[in-house]
């Protein structure tokens, strides 16, 4: 029998264990490249992620946002640059992870202009630095965010191409449920019968839509984020009938997972756009419900805010049904990320999909991947510790299994 790792070299292995394993990611904003230029990457794209937009507006409160909005890309990006990376230094998170992305590239990142790092980003085509990037992030797949209802989108899935095995697709569900009858007028023009009364035709319609597109995407999972007044069971509520006669239904004779992800206020400053998306608490009671007479749907289940995520775990020891994964957006930072893994360590043991990376920016899988596994390596150093100190042996295979538990998407099948 193989002897256990000693207390002293623990933390090593299981970091060195954790930099070796492929991860699945299990949420991105990242596109197959035969999809052509709905894949962002780059470093324009890089700087001017919305999580960074809404940080350049911080360093400088006297710019009016239309003036910013009104310049081209590159512009945005070198103004971001000037003011987050080289006028002060850049502390946060998403400052942290452009350095992290360039460090791994091998790229100068105190440089006081952006151009010398453009020189590099065009000597790249999409293909080759798909396969770079996943080799750097760690990464062997990726679940897309599919809007079917975006017209660039659906022409490019009209049209067909040959996919990526890396890529997997997801039906992003928002589009249709959120502000019902919204999505109704859409949803006529791609054909389908509905009309704004979600009547009994109307919902066999919205199932079809469903159905057909799940099986065009090879959809992985249904997926919609929901606002912290998320209420079921609610016969007022759209969102929740559709959710409950239309998407769980198919969900269940598909057998595919659906992916609640509960606490955006959308648009709290509009102008803002993408990064003008707020959080708020919701009562996760009514997840519970929804679990207990949903029994039959497995539900992927993230939340916004953080005090939400110790409900969440209780939650998920009550309803097998429910799997919490990861540190979502506000949540995706290294304090965070600690608090939240341990506590999901301690109140479910290896059941829990630690992370997913939220990337929009393929780049943003090299450093979203970096610190989380520092991070989470940490914490799961502290557990084997634990295990050791009580007398439990602990051996690199009982490691990389329990590793493949958590990061290799197994939750989704
Ligand atoms: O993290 C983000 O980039 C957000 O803007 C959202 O995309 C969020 O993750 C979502 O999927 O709705
Ligand atoms: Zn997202």
């Amino acid at each position: 029998m193989k002897s256990g790792i000693p207390l002293k070299s623990v933390r090593t292995a299981v970091n060195k264990a954790l930099a070796r394993m492929p991860v699945v990611d299990i949420h991105t904003h990242l596109f197959d490249p035969a999809m052509g230029n709905l894949l962002l990457w780059g470093i324009d794209e890089l700087i001017t992620y919305h999580y960074l937009v809404a940080e350049v507006f911080r360093a400088r409160p006297d710019m009016e946002y239309k003036s910013f909005f009104n310049l081209s890309k590159p512009r945005q990006a070198d103004l971001v640059w000037d003011e987050l990376f080289v006028r002060r230094s850049p502390v946060s998170e998403a400052c942290r992870g452009v350095l992290t992305v360039l460090q791994a590239l091998g790229l100068n990142s105190n440089a006081k202009s952006l151009a010398g790092l453009r020189r590099y980003f065009s000597g790249q085509t999409a293909q080759g630095y798909v396969d770079k990037v996943f080799k750097l992030a760690g990464v062997s797949r990726v679940y897309m965010t599919n809007d079917p209802l975006d017209p660039a989108e659906r022409k490019v899935w009209e049209r067909g191409f040959e996919r990526d095995p890396r890529f997997r697709g997801v039906l992003r569900l928002d589009g249709v449920l959120m502000a019902w009858p919204q999505g109704c007028e859409r949803l006529q023009a791609m054909g389908y019968g509905v009309d704004s009364s979600l009547s009994g035709q109307t919902m066999a319609e919205i199932r079809r839509f469903l159905r057909e597109w799940c099986r065009r995407l090879e959809a992985g999972y249904m997926a919609v984020s929901l606002p912290p007044s998320f209420r079921y069971p609610d016969v007022t509520s759209s969102l929740t009938s559709l959710l409950i006669k239309a998407v769980l239904p198919v969900a269940k004779e598909l057998d595919l997972p659906v992916a609640m992800m509960i606490g955006v206020k959308k648009l709290v400053n509009p102008v803002l756009g993408l990064a003008g998306d707020s959080v708020g608490k919701a009562d996760i009671e009514n997840l519970e419900r929804l679990a207990n007479d949903f029994r039959g749907n497995r539900f992927l289940v993230t939340c916004l805010a953080r005090e939400n995520m110790h409900e969440l775990c209780v939650a998920a020891r009550k309803f097998k049904n429910i799997t919490p994964f990861g540190c979502w957006w506000f949540l995706n930072t290294p304090s965070l990320i600690r608090e939240i893994t341990a506590m999901r360590l301690e109140l479910l043991g290896l059941s829990f999909i630690p992370q997913h990376s939220d990337a929009r920016v393929l780049d943003q899988l090299i450093y979203k991947w970096n610190h989380s596994r520092a991070v989470i390596g940490g914490v799961l150093a502290d557990k084997y510790e634990d295990l050791v100190r009580t007398g439990r042996r602990v051996t690199e295979a009982d490691i990389t299994r329990d590793l493949k538990l958590l990061f290799d998407g197994g939750r989704l099948r």
